[in-house]
């Protein structure tokens, strides 16, 4: 296959072909976007979070001023707005977002982990009971990209976990009158969620973990946080891990297709190009043994992208470091390849392609056979479009209603079984020399059960 650029190919290839590579050479051999700058935004981040802890809604209006620049008169986005917006929403939108809705709740309900009973010895029973966290937050970004879809991915989740109480916050925008963009507050309403606060980024982040109160107005705090955003926002939940739980920093969307020569070229360059719209920074890598679908699909390329409406956009992405095709010997090292990508999004275009899917290990999510885009998991297959990036799906999942639960581990024995342990736990106790553990034990089996303090 010709190089890139030179010949006006949009992908670099990385050719694996004939190279025995280990995990690790794996990992480093494949296409990915340099790491990001998080870490430029720790100080004036910090700065934020301090200064909305101390000085509540005043720093919030004065961010919004300097961010956004919207003079705020209430930061409660009144329920009025948010009746007005599912009314104005645009039909077709509206059955849009219902049809999503409606999948990804069934979805996400079905998820929720079940609990345990296990009787490990006769009256030693032990439970994993899960619960939702009373109170979740969601942040949705504005600006460039809006997406209702997911508005839609994080209040679901969260709904179907059993959360009592949802707040979503999103930033003012000038446009709009100072209230987030109507789509959104649209999509909130749809789902019930009843309090929406203008408020955007890291400040946003801090008035959920800490809680804010602007007048009559309380923004209770939360227990978890979810959302995508900016290097701000990232930044945000590094800082604030250790008061409320969040989900996984968003990095820039990317997808892998892995293919045959039985692939579509049509489709598989489609999607390609699909995730690319989204940022300049996506990453499309296609993983193929076959030069000669990798040829079509730069074929295709040449018939699509230039029709497409983000064109540059889509050419930059494809174009980038973090983009690229990589061939290989045979399915067996495309499978390899694809695992030590991880990719946020994995499409499988061979044959048998859910017997391929089965084998793979690391995937935000995997799309299988010709008729399972990446486009349909953002929108409306049922499945959550917020998923781990960067390679982090080695030892991350995707949003789901456990994103929002904990469990309680629940321990229940007998008096007999607990004396059948007292040896053990009397040994450990005194080898860690802490005798009194031991004494809380043997303090139950020396004299019968006394009824209660007056017994
Ligand atoms: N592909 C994005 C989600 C999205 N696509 C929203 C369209 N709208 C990250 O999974
Ligand atoms: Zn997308």
């Amino acid at each position: 296959l010709p190089s890139t650029a030179e010949n006006g190919c949009y992908l670099r290839v990385v050719d694996l072909r004939g190279r025995q590579l280990g995990w690790d050479e794996l990992r480093r051999a494949v296409p990915r976007q340099a790491a990001s700058s998080v870490a430029d935004a720790e100080n004036s981040v910090r700065g934020i979070i301090a200064d909305v802890r101390r000085r509540g809604a005043d720093a919030v209006r004065e961010l919004a001023q300097r961010f956004d620049g919207v003079t705020q008169d209430r930061i409660r986005v009144p329920r009025e707005d948010i009746e007005r917006a599912v009314a104005e929403l645009d039909p077709a939108v509206r059955r849009g977002l219902e049809t999503a809705i409606a999948r990804t709740r069934a979805f996400a309900a079905a998820q929720r982990p079940a609990d345990v009973t296990v009787e490990v010895a006769p009256g030693a029973t032990l439970r994993h009971r899960w619960t939702p966290v009373r109170r979740a937050g969601l942040y949705i970004p504005g600006g460039l990209a809006v997406y209702p879809s997911s508005v839609v991915m994080n209040v679901v989740p969260a709904q179907a976990a059993g959360v009592e109480s949802v707040v979503l916050c999103s930033p003012p925008q000038k446009e709009f009158g100072g209230l987030p963009h109507p789509v959104i507050l649209g999509a909130a309403g749809l789902l019930g969620v009843a309090e929406v606060w203008a408020v955007g980024g890291a400040q946003s982040l801090a008035a959920m973990a800490y809680g804010l109160t602007d007048g009559a107005d309380v923004l209770e705090p939360v227990n978890t946080i979810t959302g995508p955003g900016n290097i701000f926002v990232a930044m945000a939940k590094r800082q604030l891990r250790s008061v409320v739980g969040v989900d996984a920093e968003a990095g820039t969307t990317e997808i892998a297709v892995l293919a045959d020569d039985a692939a579509d070229p049509r489709y598989v360059a489609a999607d390609l190009i699909s995730q690319a719209e989204h940022d300049p920074a996506a990453g499309s890598v296609l993983i193929t043994d076959s030069p000669q679908l990798a040829r079509a699909v730069e074929r295709e390329f040449s018939a699509q992208v230039p029709a497409a409406r983000h064109r540059e956009r889509i050419t930059t992405a494809l174009g980038g470091p973090q983009s690229g095709v990589v061939l290989t010997d045979g399915l067996e090292q495309s499978i390899a390849v694809a695992d030590a990508y991880a990719a946020e999004h994995l499409e499988i275009h061979t044959r048998n392609p859910r017997d391929v899917a089965a084998r793979i290990r690391n995937a935000g999510a995997v799309f299988v056979g010709p008729y399972s885009p990446v486009p349909l998991g953002d929108y409306a297959a049922g499945s959550n479009h917020v998923l781990p990036t960067g390679g982090t799906a080695v030892f991350q999942s995707g949003l789901q209603a456990a994103s929002f639960m904990k469990a309680v581990q629940v321990v229940e024995y007998s008096r007999d079984a607990l004396a059948e342990l007292e040896p053990d736990i009397v040994a450990l106790s005194a080898s860690e020399d802490l005798p009194a553990h031991g004494r809380a034990v043997t303090i139950r089996s020396e004299s019968a059960p006394t009824a209660g303090a007056g017994a």
